[in-house]
């Protein structure tokens, strides 16, 4: 059975005009790990999709399996003076998923939303679904646009 948080990221890409695929692995991907490994692609090409409290605010943040945030750069990218990972319940509130399946899209309500340019270098890219056992493909630029996402540079070197 398909549940419904999945259906929560199908509608999203929906209403933006994007016909994604969702695949239910039920050997998990609730890391970007466990998602490449599911699908047989490289930890570069899935997306983590991050939740940082910038001066308290939700954002989201989209940065490639392989790369970690650099805080300085996304503190330069928001403005905020402080920027912290939001915790188990702060991702829950934010977005109404849970970590291993927050979505790039669907949430709760809509996040000021950065993507680490990294992956534009991509021909197509995977993110969680809504589930630790749901991934979609998705081209970055049209990740990009159903997710509202300012590209920038976020990795940490
Ligand atoms: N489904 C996979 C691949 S798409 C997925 O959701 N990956 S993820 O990277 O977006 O989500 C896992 C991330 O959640 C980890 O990279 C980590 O940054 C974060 N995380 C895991 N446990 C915690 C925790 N206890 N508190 C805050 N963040 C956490």
């Amino acid at each position: 059975m398909i549940p419904l948080r999945v259906d929560r990221v199908r509608a999203a890409l929906q209403a933006v005009g994007v016909a994604a695929e969702i695949a239910e692995f039920p050997a998990g991907t609730r890391t970007a790990e466990d998602a490449a490994r599911a699908l047989g692609t490289t930890v570069a090409q899935i997306v983590k999709s991050l939740i940082f409290l910038a001066d308290g605010r939700a954002i989201l943040v989209l940065v490639s399996g392989s790369n970690r945030v650099d805080l300085g750069k996304l503190a330069a990218a928001t403005g905020a003076r402080t920027i912290v990972k939001a915790d188990a319940d702060a991702v829950r509130s934010a977005t109404g998923f849970a970590i291993g399946g927050v979505p790039p899209v669907g949430h709760r309500r809509a996040l000021p939303a950065f993507l680490d340019r990294d992956l534009l270098q991509y021909d197509l890219v995977y993110a969680a679904a809504g589930t630790p056992r749901a991934v979609f493909s998705i081209t970055p630029e049209a990740l990009l646009r159903a997710s509202g996402a300012q590209a920038v540079d976020l990795r940490e070197e």
